[in-house]
């Protein structure tokens, strides 16, 4: 396999005007024509036009209306090469024939549950025509979709519908036609039977835009919320960025059968289902944030990604960074800020940190790659968010405003570079951002220790930082980076402290007046030391840095308990209590988790007991802030934090921390069962989401003491549901417990469910997520269970995924899990490349683990490499993870 590097980017020679599609559907093969004005970018050229493609049947290629001659064209099994095309522009004409009902891949045109759908992003177009592949080549579209009227009554693709008819032999036709240009990634075409829920939206400027959500008949109840969530997505671009819907009709289908989340192909958005379809019975809490998140994300890519694009797919970062940014705080505005923040900062340090220390760790914008499916990691993603995130930091709304409208000024229409975003923050605000581009090139977690010193004598208080950034593939040395540090300080009685002035590098900086005071500051650290000191400070502060977790790094402080145990009652910046909070958790975890090692007996701090008991009764906190709080550091985390990552005693020790804290404060936590109950219908709204969070965690904890009785009310819990989120919870929490009572309540729920593919998936992963000793053998008989279909992503990700998520059974120490993983693998990739690498993916820190461990994953690791026809995807992760 090929690896493609950033540093040889090349302009494309060639420039597409416009294409018109034509594509014939039928049950036995699809003919695609389609028709390209073509013009040389330089004039006068006539270097060959190499175009892209794969598994196509080539039937006849055009140049100006003439056919090619053999010796005028190559083909070999990734492209077609014209080899002396006319100077100027010409067309061409190119029609091939593809096989969409055999396609399992999922990429390209593909049938799902018996409809056409596409998925072209990254380089799936090449799967449909011969085409320049590339992000950088835009061009206006037209599509022509013609087939059998009754089995595919809908046809849809970009932009808008100029005509349609009927044809002879029961057939159809639709012609849509997209006014902007676009890259061939954004391309998508929909046909089948579906129905759809209408409804519009008037834009600020008075655009009256018509807004369909697709869906077989049958599922269209479920799409409420889905049309909520575009709306709001609509009305809070305009609000908050002024970026207003360019086109009359938005259409989003939602289809079963789909590799990733959703893509945002232009005015045709395509959805997995699950982040589609909800309703109060079916799908939970989280369903619903997920579903408004993914439906803002996609919607806001119409400006950060469509209108504005990338040059090549190393920026992909640029798009979906700032897109996963946007739709954060689109969430953040919809609900609460704080949990939402604590829910992201989570994420990043449970599935980036580890990829960022891992053999697969990369920069937001890669350097190189295989298979650019790959890419589209936590890193791109969730990092890139926290880069985007940082420019605000360092500007300030307003000035992160004026970056963003100079961005769209100057490259709507244009396909650019993570730089050119970079330009247009620091052009809009004449700023400074020196290091700041290290944040894209350097792969690898930010290490800042700092210290604090108080001079009573001169009333000033010291913080000096120190950064490192570890090495990480091909990257051994690193170069200090830009790093904003919002830092309040706190007085004895709890309250922030005014920031009158700061000096640093030689000059004294004036922060705040005594009739403007400020109580936060963004520290601009950029060295490898630095010393910040602050003054007019009358006694020792206790300093809450990196409020808001405003960059994307490892703190270590000298903070003690005490200090921490301070700010995790009274820190005004509620992101930094939780974050209190959670280093108390982590520092007690390792060093119970060493206890364990060495045998000792286990024994929690009665100040963290303590410490959790007066979050509980804390009414002025608000109640899914105090679920947050109390939910203890992942396993994954804790690992992470390990020299050799100990699977069995992390989880030991988190299962023993439950049980204790069950224990000593089981009369609160079943208070909070009782007082938080739903009372009325179910409502998605911040207020009744939080008590049903912070009452089914207290169910959770309560589970966890094996309890005759606490069963009993799990029991009860579960019947008594009117809403998933609540069954659901209940159901997880008596499932905690291997026994009859397990069995028998998930049978009670597969019967309850079996018809909603959804519910039943959720029921895959509940069981495959179980820490219950040697669950793989469950997980194996479930493979045959016939709702089970390795075709599927969504079941793969759920029954599959799941287990991965359970670090006791993925690792057991017998291999087994690891054997049943590597040979899923290997068979899962012969049907879809990009959901079996996603699932080797959980191979890749074998080294992580101790050596019986170790060998046991390298064996299948090397297994799976020596399977025959590999993918370049499953190569590409299992191989980096071996070397
Ligand atoms: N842009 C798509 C992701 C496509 C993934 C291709 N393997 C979804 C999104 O981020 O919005
Ligand atoms: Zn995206």
């Amino acid at each position: 396999p090929k690896e493609i590097f950033l540093k040889d980017y090349k302009m494309p020679d060639y420039y597409f005007d416009s294409v018109s599609l034509n594509f014939s559907l039928g049950e036995e093969n699809t003919i695609v024509c389609s028709n390209i004005f073509v013009y040389p970018r330089v004039e006068g050229i006539s270097n060959p036009l190499v175009l892209d493609g794969k598994d196509l049947k080539l039937l006849s290629i055009k140049v100006n209306g003439k056919e090619l001659k053999k010796e005028d064209f190559h083909l070999d099994a990734q492209h077609l090469t014209i080899v002396s095309p006319p100077s100027g522009t010409f067309s061409l004409e190119i029609v091939t024939e593809i096989y969409p009902q055999n396609n399992t891949s999922l990429e390209g045109l593909y049938k799902s549950s018996g409809n056409f759908c596409t998925q072209c992003e990254a380089e799936g177009f090449r799967k449909i025509t011969y085409y320049q592949d590339r992000p950088d080549v835009m061009a206006k579209y037209s599509c022509r979709v013609e087939a059998d009227k009754s089995l595919y009554p809908v046809l849809l693709s970009n932009g808008n519908l100029i005509e349609e008819g009927d044809l002879e032999g029961g057939r159809h036709y639709a012609l849509w036609e997209d006014p902007f240009k676009k890259p061939c990634y954004l391309f998508a075409l929909v046909a089948g039977k579906l129905v759809s829920r209408d409804d519009n939206f008037i834009t600020r400027s008075g655009r009256k835009v018509s807004l369909r959500i697709w869906t077989p008949a049958e599922d269209l109840p479920k799409t409420v919320h889905a049309m909520y969530s575009l709306k709001a997505a609509m009305k809070w671009d305009e609000d908050v960025f002024g970026l207003e819907y360019d086109l009359d009709l938005f259409n989003i289908v939602a289809v079963p059968d789909f590799n990733m989340g959703a893509m945002e192909n232009k005015s045709l958005n395509i959805f997995n289902s699950k982040l589609v379809l909800a309703s109060p019975e079916t799908a939970t809490d989280a369903d619903y944030a997920a579903i408004l998140g993914v439906i803002g994300h996609e919607y806001f890519h119409n400006w950060t990604g469509n209108r504005v694009t990338c040059r090549d797919w190393f920026q992909l970062s640029l798009k979906e960074g700032l897109t996963v940014f946007r739709d954060q705080e689109f969430s953040s505005d919809m609900g609460s800020r704080t949990v939402k923040r604590i829910a992201d900062v989570s994420r990043l340090r449970n599935y980036q940190f580890p990829q960022d220390a891992g053999p697969m760790a990369h920069p937001v914008r890669p350097h190189s790659y295989i298979k650019m499916d790959n890419f589209y990691t936590v890193t791109v993603y969730e990092k890139g968010a926290e880069v985007v995130r940082m420019y605000k930091t360092l500007l300030g709304s307003e000035g992160f405003r004026k970056g963003m409208d100079l961005y769209f000024k100057r490259h709507d229409g244009q396909a650019v570079t993570c730089e050119d975003f970079f330009a247009s923050m620091r052009d809009a605000n004449e700023a400074n951002f020196q290091n700041f581009l290290l944040w894209y090139s350097q792969a690898g977690t930010p290490r800042v220790k700092v210290t604090s010193s108080y001079y009573a004598e001169t009333n000033t208080f010291s913080l000096k930082f120190s950064q490192e950034v570890p090495p990480t593939p091909g990257q051994p040395v690193k170069e200090p980076m830009l790093i904003p540090v919002a830092v309040g300080l706190l007085d004895s009685k709890g309250k922030d402290m005014p920031i009158t002035s700061i000096y640093h590098d030689g000059t004294l900086e004036s922060v705040s007046t005594h009739d403007r005071p400020i109580y936060s500051t963004v520290l601009q650290f950029k060295k490898k030391e630095e010393e910040f000191v602050f003054s007019d400070i009358p006694e020792w502060p206790v300093p809450s840095i990196l409020r808001g977790y405003s960059a994307p790094i490892r703190l270590d402080s000298d903070l003690t308990d005490d200090d921490l145990n301070f700010l995790l009652a009274h820190d005004s910046d509620e992101f930094n209590r939780w974050e209190a909070g959670q280093v108390l958790a982590r520092k007690l975890m390792l060093s119970l988790v060493s206890d364990f090692q060495q045998n000792k007996p286990l024994n929690l701090n009665p100040k963290f007991v303590q410490g959790v008991r007066s979050i509980l009764g804390d009414t002025s906190l608000d109640k899914e802030f105090i679920a947050k709080a109390i939910t203890l550091p992942g396993e994954g985390e804790i690992m992470d934090m390990m020299e050799v990552a100990d699977p069995d005693a992390v989880h030991a020790v988190r299962s023993f921390i439950k049980k204790y804290l069950a224990s000593e404060l089981k009369s609160e936590f079943l208070r909070l069962v009782e007082s938080n109950r739903s009372t009325e219908t179910y409502d998605f709204n911040h207020h009744s989401m939080a008590r049903r969070a912070l009452k089914n965690i207290a169910l959770a904890y309560l589970v966890s003491l094996e309890d005759a009785e606490i069963t009993e009310l799990a029991l009860h819990e579960y019947k008594s549901a009117t809403n998933m989120t609540d069954q659901f919870a209940a159901l997880a929490a008596i499932a905690q417990n291997p026994g009859k009572i397990r069995d028998e309540a998930l049978s009670d729920f597969y019967t309850k469910w079996k018809n909603d593919f959804l519910v039943v998936n959720k029921w895959f992963a509940l069981q495959a997520m179980s820490d219950i000793p040697g669950n793989v053998e469950n997980v194996k008989s479930l493979i045959n269970h016939p709702a089970f279909d390795i075709r599927n992503p969504n079941k793969v990700y759920s029954l599959i995924g799941g287990f991965c998520g359970s670090p006791v059974n993925l690792h057991a120490k017998d291999g087994s899990g690891y054997k049943f993983l590597g040979e899923i693998v290997v068979q899962l990739d012969k049907i879809n490349p990009q959901v079996a690498s996603r699932i080797v993916s959980a191979f890749s820190r074998w080294r992580r683990y101790d050596e019986t461990r170790q060998s046991l994953a390298k064996a299948q690791l090397e297994m799976i490499m020596s399977a025959n026809g590999l993918s370049e995807n499953v190569f590409e992760i299992a191989s980096k993870s071996l070397s």
